[in-house]
């Protein structure tokens, strides 16, 4: 096998909000804090202090729900510019120590150094952002970013670990097949039925009967389970465009379906684009017919937004060109046109907007599209 020439480091930040918090004010540092919407407005856990998870508070959960099981919690509502402030900080620590680093949302991230100095590089790093910026951070080692990010979740929190090829066996294996990118819950059921419970099942099963569960993903889910991963860093790369699309099962007659569509894709769009701090000018509409046909309908707004209302809106407006011509087999919308933010990318200066945009991005992560649409409803 080709030596690697570099080892990959995925930087995760601990309970990265609370933390913040509890930096901000020394009184509540070691106390269970949740940090989230307001409890009287359904709002949501975004995420909690490692005290607080003892009593079982985790992100997405309802705020009533977690103040519930943990009474004692200081409770404290999002502070986006305060994070974001923080999360720079320590992108500018990762700077000091290699020059290619892919930031993957505001508190992970992938850096790459010279092969066999990552365990070391890793240790400094910690210790660097501990001791000048006051957090806790997690860092998984290792050859590629597959086995670096599940070090990671083994080493949280606080701390280092490594998982190198030669411990696949018994450090991958022995895990849940859902540790693997691309197995969520509906994949890791059918594959439990199968018999496949850990990562170790998964890379012993005949690949041609996993092709039937997995389809196109087979072969590089295989790969994962084997622990190989040739995914590169994407450092600093440009993205020309950003997009989400939904192919139905059948067609749809029902304008209002397509709406319900389009704000999914709306508030999927708007999370990435803010958790890459870049925001869009020009929105297209995708629409696809029955016959295969793609149509497409642009705007180009005054000024770039990462607002998942804004994007919304625009689409449904694009869209309104072809309502009367139904039934339809796909939406998508594109953004292009990203520019690169400067500012603080949510909106502190608009708290009910904060929380209804922190309040979608929870729901997006934990429960998918259906509970973000639920969510939106329920304001
Ligand atoms: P995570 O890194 O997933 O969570 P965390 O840093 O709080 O905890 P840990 O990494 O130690 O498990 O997310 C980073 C931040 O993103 C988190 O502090 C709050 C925010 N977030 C949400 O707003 N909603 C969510 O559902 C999740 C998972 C995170
Ligand atoms: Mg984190």
């Amino acid at each position: 096998m080709e030596q690697p020439v570099y080892d990959v480091l995925l930087c995760d930040l601990d309970a990265f909000f609370a933390s913040v918090e509890q930096l901000d004010n020394p009184k509540i540092k070691g106390r269970p804090v949740i940090v989230g919407g307001n409890p009287d407005q359904r709002g949501v856990v975004a995420t909690c202090s490692y005290e607080a998870r003892q009593f079982g508070v985790h992100s997405a959960m309802p705020m009533k729900k977690a103040i519930s099981l943990c009474p004692m919690a200081v409770i404290l509502p999002t502070n986006m510019a305060r994070y974001k402030k923080m999360s720079e900080k320590v992108l500018n620590v990762y700077k000091r120590h290699t020059s290619v680093i892919e930031q993957v949302s505001i508190d992970e991230a992938y850096l790459a150094v010279k092969s066999g100095t990552g365990i070391h590089i890793a240790h400094r790093i910690r210790l660097n952002v501990r001791e000048d910026l006051g957090l806790p951070l997690s860092i998984g080692v290792s050859v590629n970013k597959l086995l670096a990010k599940i070090a990671c979740s083994l080493a949280k929190p606080n701390n280092v670990r490594a998982i190198w090829p030669k411990d696949v066996e018994n450090i991958l294996w022995p895990l849940s097949v859902r540790v693997i990118p691309g197995i969520g819950e509906v994949t890791g059921r059918k594959l439990n039925m199968l018999g496949i419970n850990t990562v170790g099942d998964l890379a012993a099963f005949p690949f041609d009967v996993l092709q039937d569960v997995l389809g196109n993903n087979a072969f590089k889910i295989k790969e994962y389970a084997l622990g190989r991963d040739d995914r590169t860093l994407e450092q600093d790369r440009e993205r020309k465009s950003l997009s989400q699309e939904t192919t139905f099962p059948r067609d749809i007659h029902d304008p209002d379906m397509i709406m319900k569509t389009l704000y999914e894709l709306a508030a999927e769009l708007g999370y990435s684009l803010r958790s890459k701090a870049v925001k869009a000018k020009t929105i297209t509409v995708k629409v696809r017919f029955p016959d295969l046909t793609i149509k497409t309908r642009s705007l180009t707004l005054s000024g770039a937004t990462d607002d998942d209302e804004k994007i919304y809106a625009t689409a449904t407006g694009l869209f309104e060109h072809f309502r009367a011509k139904p039934p339809w087999r796909l939406v998508g919308i594109n953004l292009s046109k990203l520019e690169k933010c400067g500012q603080p990318s949510l909106f502190p200066e608009d708290p009910a907007k904060e929380k209804i945009t922190m309040l979608m991005d929870t729901l997006r992560q934990k429960y998918g599209k259906n509970a973000l649409f639920k969510g939106r409803r329920l304001q």
